[in-house]
């Protein structure tokens, strides 16, 4: 056990009014809080109270440059006389986390289209390119001082490159499996990233499949792209950093579903932060509706598919288990003849339970857009603030560009908003010529 040193006065001064209060509530004061081992000096850091939720968290510390936090980190309260100490066990020195802090920017083009003051968290800035990078590098980090010799990863494109990025950080061989509709530049990114490419089946959980057959082998370990709560905890980070930047908690917040972790990380940062009132709007594409889906019928819903192309009619549902998939179609969910979802990365076909378990913990609207919403925003995004983004962006960029937010005030069923913050969660799977292909296939000028 590393030695335990006192909170320094400044250290103190970080704590966020919530930690302090949990101490002072504790025992009294700086003296009782100890820690392991000594911390770097906070520059940007504050140490934030732990989510309810996870209550063997106690205290963690930000995520600031270079240092990140005390992951198992822990309180020990005795009854009344609850006595306080704070185990800090940061990484080895030289594990930094893998994501960067992203630039909060306002920005007047979203702000002037919706009403309101729009923040855009610019995780198109991680060094992976989405904000993927948080929850993948934090499990990677993990798993290779678990001792692990070579990492798995499913994807549909940017889970596989932040699990590729972390891979090659590491020194440890990365197998990334996507489904065959996996676009020529995320394959060559992955390839130029050292790591081996396998192309399998249609969607993500057929790749899925594959990953977790190889990952059987001895020392190998499977990446899970959202659905692990190391995920949750790495995508957290991205609302410590939201705290750190607004102080004041924003009138919501836009983020784009796919399987759920990011959803799932940012509603678990929330409550870290005292924030847990601020509503998500959590978006996604019809066809890509699994989120939806499993909101509406109050359990998880397995899609059949998800792009549409041979099931031109409706989203079939297969619903598990529970009444027949005509039951559960709503107008929402019924799509265009022949239309495809574009959102390739949001496509899983089942959430992650922990994303439907925070719609009962958590105020979340769930909200679904057409692909031509999605790649609209694209479009108009690239043209409002010089940045391409994937239309699984697109989808959450689309609650503002579609009128939407104005609609859920409009209906009273978001309050009159102050301000918002999009996730810009990024990707890779773009460029200008996808961008023109998919405005083509969709019949956008
Ligand atoms: N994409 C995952 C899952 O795909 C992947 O493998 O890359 N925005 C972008 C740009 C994404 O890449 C994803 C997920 C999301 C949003 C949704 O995040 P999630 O899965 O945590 O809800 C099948």
């Amino acid at each position: 056990m590393a030695k335990r040193v006192p909170l320094s006065e400044p250290q103190f001064a970080h704590l966020s009014d919530r930690t302090r209060k949990w101490a002072q509530g504790a025992r009294g004061g700086r003296e009782d809080l100890t820690l392991t081992s000594p911390l770097p000096p906070l520059s940007r850091g504050a140490l934030v109270g732990a989510a309810p939720l996870t209550q063997e968290a106690g205290l963690r510390q930000e995520a600031g440059r270079g240092w990140q936090s005390s992951r198992s980190s822990r309180k020990q309260l005795a009854g009344d006389r609850a006595e306080a100490t704070l185990v800090m066990e940061g990484p080895p020195a030289g594990w930094a986390p893998f994501h960067r802090v992203t630039p909060l920017l306002e920005s007047w083009a979203l702000s002037r289209e919706a009403g309101t003051t729009v923040f855009l968290k610019c995780e198109n800035m991680q060094p992976a390119g989405s904000f993927k990078i948080r929850g993948i590098g934090h499990f990677c980090q993990q798993m290779a001082k678990k001792g692990c010799k070579h990492l798995v990863c499913s994807s549909g494109g940017n889970a596989g490159i932040a699990a590729a990025y972390s891979a090659q950080k590491l020194g440890i061989p990365a197998t990334i499996v996507l489904p065959e509709t996996a676009t020529t530049q995320v394959v060559k990114r992955l390839q130029g990233q050292g790591a081996e490419v396998l192309l399998t089946g249609k969607v993500w959980d057929d790749a899925n499949l594959r990953a977790q057959e190889l990952a059987k082998q001895d020392g190998w370990v499977n990446v899970p792209p959202f659905d692990h709560p190391l995920i949750w905890e790495g995508n957290a980070s991205l609302v410590q950093e939201l705290q750190a930047a607004l102080g004041t908690p924003p009138g919501a917040v836009v983020l784009a579903v796919g399987g759920g972790g990011l959803l799932a990380g940012v509603a678990a940062g929330l409550v870290e932060v005292g924030w847990q009132h601020v509503p998500i709007i959590a978006m996604e594409t019809r066809g890509a509706h699994s989120f939806n889906a499993a909101v509406q019928a109050g359990e998880l819903v397995t899609l059949p598919d998800i792009t549409r192309a041979s099931f031109p009619w409706s989203v079939w549902l297969q619903k598990l288990p529970g009444p027949s998939a005509g039951e559960l179609e709503t107008e929402d969910m019924k799509c265009a003849p022949g239309s495809t979802s574009v959102a390739r990365t949001l496509g899983a076909k089942t959430v992650a339970r922990r994303a439907l378990e925070c719609t009962r913990e958590h105020r979340v609207l769930s909200e679904v857009v057409g692909d031509a919403e999605a790649v609209s925003a694209v479009q108009r995004f690239l043209d409002d603030e010089r940045m391409l983004v994937e239309p699984a962006c697109g989808a959450a960029l689309a609650s503002i560009y579609s009128g939407l937010l104005g609609r859920l005030q409009a209906e009273g069923r978001l309050r009159p908003l102050a301000s918002v913050v999009v996730i810009v969660c990024g990707g890779n799977g773009i460029d200008s010529r996808e961008l023109q292909a998919l405005k083509a296939t969709l019949g956008l000028s």
